[in-house]
């Protein structure tokens, strides 16, 4: 396995050449994304912060039992990431996958993220396939209805849950963002949430509105399965995964690694550590480039898509 040891953020002149050779020939190209592609981007990581948000686990809070339990609360979680996000950007690794994408007919790219960001990096929508929803999507909680809304990004998606701000000064001229209060910190107090002001189902008029993610315990869409089902039984061989900023613990995002080595990849890990490998390690012929994905990423993929000079974003259309 070719590891760069050289400064991290930067591809040692030989692995890059290997890796760049097998890139240039290589036809069918699958990527699995994580939280750290968007980490420069300002979003923490699911693990980072001890993977906590305040003091719940952002694991048990992803969960359909913690939304019986508070959906005041779940709905607090969610709406801080929606707003954080979309104060986000899209960096020039997203920017570089989507020429890819653009570029390589036979690539497809397996997001974790909910972020929104490679929708917005103008990501060609049929090369992307987000495993786990969007925070952009909202759905009715109710089992009996199928009420389902893509792409909506109200901010706050109600009054009531508007981010709390400091107005313990009120002759300050300090604009409203600069006076928001960090909700993520526990010492910062959480507004009640009345359960009527929560969003509610235009259709069904009963069931509370969730957002379209997919939470532990709960099946990944359908639709994106089987196309991604569809792809793989395109062509007997993959040549090339590449493994971008994630912990690769979650299933079954993470069995897409040696589902394609099982078909001929190679394996290339972008991760800031060195110890995130995925659980069936690394071989001989694979890569680990160890740094920053929103600079690596865009230097591997410079043979094929050359510099990342422009980055429009699609905020609010995608
Ligand atoms: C299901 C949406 C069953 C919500 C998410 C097999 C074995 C063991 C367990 C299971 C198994 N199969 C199923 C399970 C259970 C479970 C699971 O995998 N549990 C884990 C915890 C062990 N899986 C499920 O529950 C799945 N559903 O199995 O349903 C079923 C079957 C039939 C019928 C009904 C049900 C559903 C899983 C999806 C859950 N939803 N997200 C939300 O976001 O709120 S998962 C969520 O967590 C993310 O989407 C992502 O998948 C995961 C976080 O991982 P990462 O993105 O990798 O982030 P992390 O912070 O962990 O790591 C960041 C990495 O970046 C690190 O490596 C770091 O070093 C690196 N990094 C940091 N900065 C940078 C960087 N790298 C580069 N550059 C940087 N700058
Ligand atoms: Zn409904």
């Amino acid at each position: 396995m070719a590891t760069s040891a050289a400064r991290p953020g930067t591809v040692p002149p030989k692995d890059l050449e290997s890796f760049q050779a097998h890139l240039n020939k290589s036809t069918r190209i699958l990527a699995l994304l994580g939280a750290g592609l968007s980490a420069s981007s300002g979003l923490p990581t699911f693990r980072g912060a001890g993977g906590l948000w305040r003091t719940h686990d952002a694991v048990q809070l992803a969960t359909p039992e913690a939304f019986g339990r508070d959906p005041g609360l779940v709905w607090q979680f969610y709406n801080y990431r929606r707003h954080m996000a979309l104060q986000a950007k899209p960096n020039p690794a997203h920017y570089a996958l989507a020429d890819l994408a653009r570029k390589k007919d036979g690539f497809l790219t397996l997001s974790q993220n909910v972020d929104g960001l490679s929708p917005r990096a103008s990501h060609p929508e049929d090369k992307l396939k987000l495993l786990h929803g969007s925070l952009y999507d909202v759905k009715c909680s109710d089992f009996f209805c199928n009420y389902f809304e893509k792409n909506n990004y109200t901010d706050p998606i109600v009054p009531a849950l508007a981010i709390p701000t400091d107005d313990s000064d009120p002759t300050t001229t300090e604009a409203i963002k600069a006076r928001e209060l960090d909700i993520s910190d526990e010492n910062i107090a959480l507004p009640e949430i009345d359960y009527n002001h929560l969003p509610k189902c235009p259709t069904c008029k009963r069931g509370l509105l969730r957002p379209g993610v997919v939470w532990f315990g709960e099946m990944l869409p359908k639709d994106v399965l089987s196309d991604i089902d569809e792809w793989l039984t395109e062509s007997d061989k993959i040549d090339l995964i590449m493994v971008i900023g994630t912990s690769a613990k979650v299933y079954p995002a993470a069995g897409y690694v040696d589902l394609a080595r099982a078909k001929g990849a190679r394996v290339a890990v972008i991760n800031m550590d060195k110890k995130d490998q995925p659980a069936s390690g690394m071989y001989k012929r694979d890569w680990f480039f160890e740094g920053d994905a929103a600079t690596i990423v865009p230097e591997l993929l410079k043979s094929v898509v050359g510099e990342i000079t422009e980055m429009p974003d699609a905020a609010g259309t995608a």
